[in-house]
């Protein structure tokens, strides 16, 4: 790395020196010369926008649970349906034992259709008792899609939040419910119009009882959202897809009304919330200044900021490249940050130090 560095300088210096007093920030065109195809730059090395894959941000991450099955031990039921009849088949939830445990690592693990791992509440956490699943991004993602795949029936009404600043303070990005009013004090399916495009709308879809298992509910951020069309010119809807942590709180059980009968116990036992896999569909944001997140020296996961860019989402301009006020990258404009250097000298200082800032993640 360290030799890598100074072969890099070396190079820097000689292209600011041949480039003479206007090299300046130029360091791009050397880059496109020397390395594989740069997504934040043409083939002239001119800047262009960048941004990093989409991903499942979810994946491999740890959640935290406000209500997880076996400890202790204990029983719960599956019902299952065939015509007019319902059995219950019940089994036990242990989780100190490997085969019987469904512990919250089961929502982020890898979704293999053919073996299903699934996430287990405690029974009967009926309202207004609710189970909640939280999720820290680490840093600013902007969210497409949440999705959640159940093993038990999807609640009867569930709410998901987001939170920008960290987990200190939520916002409502969807509500389900088959009485939007009385659970979430919300018009069921109300209209998003150009003046409320932040609002979280309560909607009665996907909040059947059946299926009994395997159910979706998918929440996609910019759907039905007038200025979806036009997202790089509508700072509130990229504002409104941002979000650092994602929380579901579960609010009301879906049951046939049989918990309150004679057997109720065994009718209890068979309603719980499972899920066998949550995603967060999105991208790292960096604002079009990076193709790729990357750890920093202290394990956070930052944008590799390009464009003289700098910060966690490469929002704000790197010293020394402050002659314009930064700007997100467009389709059109990449935005880049502008520095002058004003001699030969300084000129290879600002190189340097570009090539110093660019090479130490
Ligand atoms: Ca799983």
């Amino acid at each position: 790395m360290q030799m890598l560095l100074e072969v890099w300088l070396t190079l820097v210096s000689v292209s600011a020196l041949t480039r003479g007093v206007f090299a300046g920030y130029g360091l791009s065109m050397f880059a496109a010369q020397s390395s594989p195809p740069d997504p934040c730059n043409d083939e002239n090395g001119n800047p262009r926008r960048c941004i990093p894959d989409f991903v499942n941000s979810a994946f491999g991450k740890d959640v935290r649970v406000s209500s997880t099955c076996g400890s202790p031990a204990a029983r719960y039921c599956v019902v299952a349906e065939k015509g007019e009849d319902r059995s219950r088949d019940c089994h036990s939830c242990d989780a100190a034992d490997p085969k019987k445990s469904h512990p919250p690592a089961y929502l982020t693990d890898l979704n293999n259709p053919h073996n299903l791992t699934c996430w287990q509440s405690e029974n009967y956490m009926q309202f207004p008792q609710n189970v909640t699943l939280t999720l820290s991004l680490g840093k600013k993602f902007e969210v497409t899609y949440v999705s959640l795949q159940f093993c038990s029936p999807r609640p009867e009404s569930m709410a998901i939040y987001k939170s920008m600043d960290y987990g200190k303070s939520w916002v409502p990005f969807q509500y389900y419910s088959t009485q939007c009013k009385k659970m979430y004090n919300r018009q069921n399916k109300a209209a998003i119009t150009k003046q409320n495009e932040q609002e979280a709308i309560c909607t009665d879809s996907h909040t059947d009882m059946h299926p009994l298992t395997g159910g979706l509910i998918a929440f996609s951020t910019l759907d039905g959202r007038p200025s979806a069309h036009d997202f790089d010119n509508s700072p509130v809807l990229q504002d409104w897809v941002t979000a650092t942590d994602i929380k579901v709180i579960f609010s009301r059980l879906h049951t046939f009304g049989d918990e309150n009968e004679d057997d109720s116990e065994l009718a209890r036992d068979s309603y719980f919330y499972a899920v066998s896999d949550l995603q967060v569909g999105g991208r790292c944001k960096c604002n079009g200044h990076a193709s790729k997140c990357v750890k920093d020296r202290e394990g956070n996961l930052v944008c590799e900021c390009k464009h003289n860019t700098a910060g966690p989402e490469c929002d704000r301009c790197k010293p020394f490249h402050y002659d314009r006020p930064w700007q997100r990258a467009t389709a059109r404009e990449a935005n880049e940050c502008v520095g002058k250097c004003l001699s030969v000298l300084s000129s290879i200082h600002c190189g340097a130090a570009a090539a110093f800032n660019t090479n130490h993640h």
